[in-house]
């Protein structure tokens, strides 16, 4: 129920959020190199998308066109500002900077493109909030170094990221290190995250062949992102000093776990799976060094990671200012092997039957999320950023020619009333970007028909479409959101 006594802080940022290889399109164009998302094909619900070696032609890579935002960023971000978006959540495609990853020299063309798209940003009074790694990095690096198992990516992402951070240091004051790292604390992170290539034709979670993995395997894993975490903190370190207004956050995918029956063994699991999947992350950025309780499952599962000296002191020494993430659903956790496994977004859990589903097997939880904030605040007491959430559907144009989406609007509004509850309970909740504002290409299918926008593109599966943009339903519904500062839902 509305409440009008309760209200979002003065200066909250309403926005949305995108990602360079989901919406720009344009993959090979003014220089860029191919990155490793331009070599995984489109899927459905399904059938998954797989990695290839070579970039075969009767195949379909999405991110090679996908909205061309490459060359409508104008009229997109015109769209968005319509709305009054204070923040735009975009990232920059490394391999339009560096197109290989290990050069010296940047690709002028790559930095003028985003140049531009901040300063048509700036023109609307839209802060842009940067990823620098979502889901990406240059295919180069990832076929002959190895992607982030190899040390010496590090320098390179710290290479890229000083440019960046240089270049644009008038027009961006905030920024995330890698879209939600702690996929990678999962087989299922290893390409988009890690950059670690499976076999060619392979699917992309490696959810089909071999699913059990060696310790070597998993140690390689685990050090893949520990570099991630040295690097992380280089970055975060060096944003302060290029300029100390700078605002660097950490990126995780969460989700609330529950015990799915009061059971202590299922207790006791949740909690486990609560420490690995979000808090092991987490401590790491925002505390600056490993929680205990991972210390046992790497022992358990002979998982070496190769760390160096000194990098406990980088750890440290970078920890972030506020701490952002991705909602979508809750699972829950049981150690009763009979109880039936739900799909969920990356990660495996079990059906609350208490909570609806969307129709790709997403759970909806919205007082997950104030369960969530809440947990997350009194652990770490820094600001948040909900810098993704939102219903993915598949949108239909009606034969009145508008499309009326009071779905996407029902989920929106659930999930912005339990902020509102989670601020009233104390947490400083800073932000909400709802994932997808303008539909993009799925990270998970590669379709164009799981939608998440405000705006509507039209851009099909099978890759056919106008690319006309048109408002949705809910485009005047978040519209006045932001007006009202939320008041309105
Ligand atoms: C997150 C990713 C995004 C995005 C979103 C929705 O995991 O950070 O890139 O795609 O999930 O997932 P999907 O596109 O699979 O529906």
């Amino acid at each position: 129920m509305k409440n009008s006594q309760k209200s979002f802080p003065e200066g909250f940022l309403w926005g949305g959020a995108v990602a360079a290889n989901q919406i720009e399109g344009a993959w090979n164009t003014d220089g860029k190199g191919p990155s490793i998302a331009d070599h995984i094909t489109a899927g459905t619900k399904s059938s998954p998308r797989r990695f290839t070696k070579e970039i075969h032609s009767g195949e379909r890579y999405p991110s090679h066109e996908a909205i061309d935002f490459y060359h409508h960023y104008k009229e997109d971000i015109a769209l968005l500002a319509e709305m009054g978006f204070k923040i735009f959540r975009i990232s920059i495609a490394w391999s339009r900077i560096f197109p290989k990853g290990d050069e010296a020299v940047p690709n002028a063309e790559g930095l003028a493109f985003y140049k531009n798209v901040f300063a048509e940003c700036k023109m609307y009074g839209m802060e842009p909030l940067v990823t620098l790694s979502h889901y990406e990095m240059p295919y180069h690096l990832c076929e002959n170094y190895g992607g982030w198992t190899n040390r010496k990516v590090i320098d390179f992402f710290v290479h890229y990221c000083e440019t960046v951070l240089t270049e644009y240091k008038e027009e961006v004051h905030y920024w995330l290190t890698f879209n939600e790292m702690n996929t990678l604390v999962s087989r299922f992170g290893n390409v988009l995250c890690g950059g670690i290539l499976p076999e060619d034709g392979a699917d992309l979670f490696g959810m089909t062949g071999k699913i059990s993995e060696t310790a070597e395997e998993m140690s390689r894993r685990f050090t893949a992102l520990h570099h991630q975490f040295v690097a992380g903190a280089k970055v975060v370190a060096l944003a302060h000093k290029i300029n100390p207004g700078n605002k660097v956050g950490c990126m995780l995918s969460a989700a609330g776990v529950y015990p799915y029956t009061c059971n202590p063994d299922d207790v006791l699991e949740a909690q486990r799976q609560m420490n690995r999947s979000n808090w092991f992350c987490g401590d790491v950025c925002v505390k600056g060094n490993y929680p205990y309780f991972m210390n046992r499952f790497f022992r358990e599962n002979n998982i070496v990671i190769s760390k160096e000296p000194g990098d406990e002191e980088i750890i440290k020494a970078g920890t972030v200012d506020f701490f952002s993430f991705s909602y979508y659903c809750s699972r829950c956790a049981t150690t009763d092997e009979s109880v039936k496994l739900a799909a969920g977004n990356m990660i495996m859990g079990v059906a609350n039957p208490h909570l609806p589903v969307s129709e790709w097997g997403w759970t909806i939880d919205p007082k997950g999320l104030r369960y969530l904030l809440n947990e997350i605040y009194a652990r770490y007491e820094i600001p948040i950023m909900v810098v993704e959430n939102g219903l993915g559907e598949a949108d239909e144009i009606a034969e009145d020619g508008g499309i009326h989406d009071t779905y996407r609007i029902e989920y929106l509004t659930e999930h912005i009333r339990e902020m509102r509850e989670a601020i009233e309970d104390g947490v400083d909740l800073i932000g909400y970007t709802p994932w997808g504002c303008i539909d993009l290409v799925s990270a998970s299918t590669g379709e164009m028909k799981k939608r998440y926008g405000f705006v509507y593109v039209d851009k099909q599966d099978d890759g056919s479409g106008s690319l006309t943009r048109k408002k949705k339903d809910s485009f005047a519904w978040y519209k006045r959101c932001i007006e009202t500062n939320g008041e309105s839902v």
